[in-house]
């Protein structure tokens, strides 16, 4: 195996004996082999389209198989094989109807059936394959900001929107990938375009979240715990939550979100549910802890597991794209409907969650509602009550050097607000920053993807200024990455010209240094630093 596509890579170069993350070397190498035979599929897919042809329900593949590698994901070895299988029958059976069968590459070609062949090519498939340094890193920067785009284009998908221009550019980069010809500076091209691109499947699923279940509004979150048996629901799937929702109904069941679920309690479809508590714990990396006190089934939508204990792992429940040796997985049916109700039976036989906190949170600043308090907003900076915002979005980890993010948010003065998504803001959610003249210090846009709603916010703020460049806005830009979702939410920065990133807590191990400079040089992407010097470095006065 050789993984080093998120931010806890060993040593900061890569897992290659077993993952970090706890991901075996198998799986690790199926996953390449699985991506491989994805761009095979994109190739066929890309040449069906110029062919006229209808590939309007193919497009899932896709999704599904890149979505499926994410860090955290999926550990199922041979729920992954099956997906190759599934895969390279597509395949061939997509060929077997193209008008032009001619110069189609190895990936989209391959045609094994044998499980032990399968197993020695996933050995000899992965990343280390491209010898040029720059241009692998180049394609797995890509790579990556395709499998965050995947997750999106998804999770809007399930809500039954699609943008066909998203779908035509995965397929179409999925075959550039495997293209000697392309020069480094077409594959940095490309990754500009993969930015836009995924800022286009980030505002695609905001209007599918916000069409099927209301703006997020402002909203306290309730974060101890009653009575009652309960189901915790993890992972970015709404869809899963609704559904989950309405069958727990009048069962004495309640339902608690935990990690990157917290943002489903500022949506008005989901507030009408008596039995949605508010959130349990914190973000997914102390699951081992958070799920045992819990006492109650949980269930896993998306990414963001972790191997679990023996004392818990019989209560946890995947669906999706998620999978885990051992765990229960729920299939959706062919209208997209899951039936919970083995979770909800499970429930009733468990303990009501052990308290570990009390008290609440305060949430739901997508852009409708920070726009909705735009005077305000645009008052306070103009009369000097707010000097800068800082954009601390994206992933919390592990690792001992985010405690960084705290102490910066601990440092920040009296007269900053913090704009945040993603789990990066279990980091300082909870140390009660206060207000400024009523609006919250941490202002919380919601899930990962939910970082599209800052960008809207600083170009709404942008126009209301008159400024020509939204660089020349009062906001800086300290990001915390840990997955490939963060990926393509920094790509999409990058193509919306927001410069001077700074990015931890440690840059990508994925980028060569000539590709590193280019981001330096061109977008001035910067590593943290010690909170005070960073502090000096974004020109806040403390
Ligand atoms: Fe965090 Fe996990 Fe959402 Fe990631 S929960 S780490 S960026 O999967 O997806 O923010
Ligand atoms: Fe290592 Fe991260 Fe890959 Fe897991 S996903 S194997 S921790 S680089």
């Amino acid at each position: 195996m050789f993984c080093y596509q998120c931010q806890e890579t060993a040593k900061n170069i890569a897992c290659t004996k077993k993952g970090v993350c706890g991901k075996t070397s198998d799986v690790a190498n199926i996953e390449d082999l699985l991506v491989w035979v994805t761009k095979g599929l994109g190739e066929i897919l890309t040449r069906m389209r110029k062919e006229n042809k209808d590939i309007s329900n193919l497009h899932s593949y896709v999704n599904n198989n890149l979505f499926t590698t994410i860090t955290n994901a999926n550990f199922h070895y041979e729920d992954l094989l099956e997906k190759v299988k599934e895969t390279i029958d597509l395949n061939q059976k997509l060929i077997e109807g193209l008008d032009d069968k001619e110069n189609l590459s190895k990936a989209a070609l391959y045609n094994e059936k044998d499980d032990d062949e399968l197993k020695l090519k996933s050995q000899i498939i992965g990343v280390l394959n491209t010898l040029d340094d720059d241009k692998r890193s180049l394609r797995e920067l890509i790579t990556y900001g395709l499998k965050g785009m995947a997750a999106y284009n998804r999770h809007a998908n399930v809500l039954g929107k699609f943008d066909e221009n998203v779908d035509e550019f995965m397929e179409n980069t999925l075959a550039k990938l495997m293209d000697d010809s392309l020069s480094v500076e077409d594959l940095i091209a490309l990754t500009l375009e993969t930015g836009s691109n995924g800022a286009a499947a980030m505002a695609l699923l905001d209007s599918a979240n916000t069409s099927a279940y209301g703006n997020p509004e402002i909203s306290e979150v309730n974060i101890g715990v009653r009575n009652n048996p309960a189901i915790l629901i993890s992972g970015h799937d709404l869809k899963d939550m609704e559904m989950l929702l309405e069958q727990t109904q009048n069962t004495g069941v309640d339902v608690y979100t935990h990690s990157e679920m917290l943002p489903a309690n500022y949506y008005p479809a989901f507030k009408k549910y008596d039995n949605f508590v508010g959130n349990y714990g914190n973000s997914w990396w102390l699951q081992d802890k958070e799920f045992e006190s819990f006492n109650g089934p949980i269930l896993m939508t998306t990414n963001c597991i972790t191997p679990p204990k023996d004392s818990y792992k019989d209560r946890v429940f995947t669906t999706g794209v998620a999978a885990y040796p051992g765990m229960k997985h729920i299939v959706a049916d062919e209208n997209g409907h899951k039936d919970f109700s083995e979770i909800i039976e499970l429930a009733k036989k468990c303990d009501s969650p052990k308290e570990i906190e009390n008290g609440k949170i305060v949430g739901g600043f997508a852009h409708n509602q920070v726009l909705a308090l735009a005077d305000k907003v645009v008052e306070a900076v103009k009369n000097g009550d707010i000097q800068q915002f800082v954009v601390m979005a994206g992933c919390d980890g592990r690792q001992k050097g985010r405690n960084y993010y705290e102490d910066f948010a601990k440092a920040l003065p009296d007269d900053t607000i913090i704009l945040t998504a993603g789990c990066a803001k279990y980091r300082y959610n909870k140390l009660n920053l206060g207000d400024i003249n009523g609006i919250p210090r941490v202002l919380d846009a919601g899930q990962c993807n939910d970082s599209y709603s800052l960008v809207v916010i600083a170009q709404a703020l942008q126009k209301a200024f008159g400024l020509d460049d939204i660089n020349d806005l009062p906001i800086s830009y300290n990001i915390a990455w840990y997955e490939q979702k963060a990926v393509i939410v920094l790509l999409a920065l990058l193509s919306l010209g927001v410069k001077n990133i700074h990015l931890g807590p440690t840059l990508p191990a994925f980028l060569s240094p000539n590709v590193a400079n280019v981001l330096v040089e061109n977008f001035g992407i910067a590593p943290i630093g010690e909170v005070d010097e960073d502090m000096e470095k974004f020109g806040i006065k403390t």
